[in-house]
């Protein structure tokens, strides 16, 4: 800590209360990393708030001080959106602390949270009204909704409703200099010029800080079909998408894939989940599908299983397996959300989070596989995730366990040939986990232009200084 801090911190000890600015380095660490341990950094110190008018006070003289500050929710991204970099002189806010539910309108449909409470919490919340918030991510627990709305995450709930931008419908930021934006609205209409909102959703961090939020809720559904499908290829997945899309538009909440690969990893990795569901290494690609209905009756389940049976005779499945209890759906649910765990597991991993119009799937598969290939024979395609959003996650592992850190060293070019085809098909490099610190290249290089160039008027408006969240984005 250099002498010229001292007066920040003993201003931010004053106004946060001195137990929570933190600066020991033991008790700084996990605020200076993401969960994985991928992305590590060094930051001033870290402050923990415990209401708006706290993090205003913090941005204020953070603003006057000179200093970055770098927002931060459960660090469960994959960029590196929430993680300082190595200068040391950032403040790193996390808003753990602001943890509660503002009031929950049953008729509208609507909660109001602060922004440092878990996804998981405010789904809970919501469902003491049978009312669910459907955001369905992996890291429910860990994730707050301020860092679900910075990186506007997806998730496995996107089919039916969309990405989180679809869900908010007010906010409340704090901007770089201090001041106070209550646009906490919850209005289905409200036509009134530019809608600011959109701008900080998905903004990482970069264009102020979100401390409350106003968000759409849907009906509980009363009964779930659920089913785990192995599948014979790709052009056969999609080809049930778009029967089951047809037959059951509302109803389908959820199509997820499963490479080949990427089920024998898990069965290779957590066998006692495969075994659940009479998975092997050898099973190939499945499918997870998902139906949400509003009434209890079971009838919805003979239709969805005459129309996995017309995909069986039509040779597009070869098997399909229907949860018949809770436990059962549970444990399809499992396998799934394995997936991120298994390839830890493999040793390390390369990311990505493409998507591509749901058509050229096929291609985007065996073109990048290609493509990357010819890059190097130790990366093993392990290819998953929202098959119905056209959204894969490109992830590779390395062949064998020996090779991981080759795989490291070979990942700028593994990701530069995949996002070249990503491109050649009309693609997106970035579908759903955002740009964080690992992707501000590639946006450069992918959005230069006219777009770049707006986004950076937009940065420089509110945040002439460069002080939020800086290196992430643009
Ligand atoms: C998922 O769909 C998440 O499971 C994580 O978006 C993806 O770990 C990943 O690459
Ligand atoms: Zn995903």
């Amino acid at each position: 800590m250099t002498l010229a801090a001292e007066p920040l911190l003993t201003a931010l000890a004053a106004v946060v209360g001195t137990d929570r600015v933190l600066t020991n380095p033991a008790d700084l660490a996990p605020y200076e990393t993401d969960w994985r341990g991928h992305f590590k950094g060094k930051a001033l110190c870290a402050v923990l708030p415990g209401s708006t008018a706290e993090v205003a006070e913090t941005l204020r003289l953070c603003a006057q001080a000179g200093v970055a500050v770098v927002p931060q929710g459960g660090r469960t991204g994959l960029v590196g959106g929430g993680v300082p970099n190595d200068a040391g002189t950032a403040v790193v806010l996390n808003l753990a602390r602001m943890n509660k539910v503002r009031s929950l309108d049953a008729m509208a449909m609507t909660i109001a949270v602060d922004a440092g409470i878990t996804l998981a919490a405010a789904r809970q919340h919501a469902a003491t009204a049978q009312l669910n918030l459907p955001i369905l991510i992996g890291s429910e627990g860990s994730a707050q909704i301020g860092g679900v709305i910075g990186t506007n995450a997806g998730g496995s709930n996107v089919l039916r409703y969309g990405m989180t931008r679809n869900l908010v419908m007010g906010l409340e930021v704090v901007l770089p200099d201090g001041r106070i934006w209550n646009g906490m609205r919850a209005l289905t209409k409200d036509n009134t010029g530019y809608a600011l909102r959109h701008l900080f959703i998905g903004s990482e961090g970069t264009l102020g800080i979100v401390t409350g939020a106003v968000l759409q809720l849907v009906p509980e559904p009363q009964r779930t079909t659920t089913a785990f499908c192995p599948v014979v290829d790709i052009s056969s997945a999609l080809s049930l998408l778009d029967s089951l899309r047809r037959a059951h538009f509302d109803a389908l909440v959820a199509f997820e894939y499963i490479s080949a690969a990427t089920v024998a990893l898990i069965a290779k990795y957590r066998p006692e989940l495969a075994s659940t569901l009479s998975v092997t290494t050898e099973t190939g690609d499945c499918l997870l599908i998902e139906f949400a209905h509003m009434r209890a009756s079971e009838e919805a389940d003979a239709a969805i299983e005459a129309d996995l049976g017309i995909a069986f005779e039509n040779g597009w499945l070869t098997d399909a397996l229907i949860a018949s209890s809770e436990t059962q759906r549970k444990a399809m649910w499992a396998f799934r959300e394995a997936i991120s765990f298994a390839q830890n597991d493999a040793g390390y991993s390369v990311k990505n989070d493409v998507s591509v119009p749901v058509a050229r799937i096929p291609d985007l598969l065996s073109e990048a596989t290609t493509a990357v290939a010819a890059v190097t024979p130790l990366a093993q395609p392990i290819c998953y995730g929202h098959l119905g959003d056209g959204n894969i996650h490109f992830n590779f592992s390395p062949a064998t366990p020996e090779v991981s850190g080759e795989l490291r060293a070979l990942e700028p070019a593994i990701v530069a040939a995949l996002n070249s085809v990503v491109q050649s098909l009309d693609g997106s490099f970035s579908a759903e986990h955002g740009i964080g610190q690992a992707k501000v290249e590639t946006l450069a290089k992918f959005r230069a232009g006219m777009e770049l160039e707006l986004m950076r008027a937009i940065k420089t408006l509110l945040d002439p200084d460069n002080r939020m969240n800086p290196g992430k984005v643009v």
